[in-house]
């Protein structure tokens, strides 16, 4: 385990180091793959270890925890853990609140709330210009309406999906950045794909990619109504996924000053240009946004409530990358492995 010391600047601007902000280190995470092969009766089984790189940050009552973890089949997380003491509230000895507070003890409430987390993920995927797709699984009617799979469609279009079991994905690729301000679809398994067009895959001749998505928590709506002064200056919220074309001034998106600005700053007027995405200098921006619906067990502090999103390759290696990882009894025991393998070792040099 690695720690370092932070930098930052205190409310009047001066330096303020923060001893062992930064935290690097390794844990073990289950299952990686594993395989029992019945003809041979043979275990394949490798252990999932994840690099974590984190930092908390105190604000007010409420702890923010955020993690990147970096796994070994070449995917990165990026998550949030929220902790500390709820705001809440009192009310009347014998009154009850449900709805826009929950009851969370004698006289004791805590209000509905959201928090909302922004991650600005600056794409350079195997060079500058990159694309972005957004895949939904789409099911097929029955009949002549269903998927029409041209240049592989049979002339008789009356046989399409006779079964009923026809399903396929359907990928829209983001022409600008109004087309690409969306939000997440767990029923329709909705991913955005990052992709190189100019570079292609060798195992697939396809664009080399890396998929973002949900992980953990429920992403939802931000409840605030459109003009409203918190949709206004914290429009960013009103979509999970935004696509911009890159711009060296473009960091934060509720803009510069968020505080009494009257609104509009930041992602809603940068995107008003509406410039183009495609196979251009892109940044992705992904909302996660907790509601937090209070109960007694969060009091009188909260055990942490999760939320993360994944970055996957998709396309972007010819295999598995962790097929290389090596065996338990190797890492536990390698004298004892090299002495029962010298053949085989032997063999690969
Ligand atoms: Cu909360």
């Amino acid at each position: 385990m690695h720690y370092w010391d932070a930098l930052l600047n205190d409310g009047d601007g001066e330096p303020q180091v923060i001893p062992n902000a930064i935290c690097l280190h390794e844990e073990d995470y289950g299952t990686l793959w594993r395989h029992h092969d019945w003809r041979v009766d043979d275990d394949e089984v490798r252990r999932n270890r994840r690099l974590v790189i984190s930092f908390i940050s105190t604000i007010g009552n409420y702890d923010f925890a955020f993690y990147w973890y970096f796994y070994q089949d070449g995917s990165i997380e990026g998550q949030v853990r929220l902790t500390g003491c709820n705001a809440t509230g009192l009310l009347e000895t014998d009154q009850q609140e449900t709805g826009y507070a929950e009851m969370v003890g004698p006289s004791h409430k805590s209000m509905l709330h959201q928090h909302v987390f922004n991650c600005r993920l600056d794409f350079e995927l195997d060079g500058r210009r990159n694309t972005v797709r957004e895949v939904n699984l789409k099911s097929v009617d029955y009949g002549p309406d269903g998927y029409d799979p041209t240049p592989h469609a049979e002339s008789d279009r009356m046989r399409l999906n006779p079964h009923g079991n026809a399903a396929y994905v359907e990928r829209t690729r983001f022409e600008r950045e109004k087309d690409a301000q969306r939000m997440t679809n767990t029923h329709s398994g909705r991913y955005w794909e990052i992709i190189n067009e100019d570079v292609l895959n060798e195992a697939t001749a396809s664009p080399v990619g890396y998929r973002l998505r949900g992980k953990s928590g429920t992403n939802t709506a931000f409840a605030m109504q459109p003009g409203s002064s918190m949709a206004k200056r914290a429009g960013f919220a009103m979509n999970h996924l935004w696509v911009t074309q890159h711009a060296d001034d473009e960091i934060y998106p509720a803009g510069e000053y968020p505080n009494q600005n009257p609104g509009g700053e930041g992602l809603p007027s940068w995107t008003a240009e509406n410039r183009s995405i495609a196979n251009e200098d892109i940044v992705v921006w992904y909302n996660m946004c907790q509601t937090h619906v209070g109960v007694p067990e969060d009091w009188p502090v909260l055990p942490v409530k999760m939320l993360s999103f994944k970055l996957e390759p998709a396309g972007f290696f010819e295999e598995n990358p962790s097929i290389d990882v090596p065996p338990e009894h190797a890492i536990k025991n390698v004298e004892h492995w090299k002495t029962e393998n010298q053949e085989s070792m032997d063999f690969d040099g």
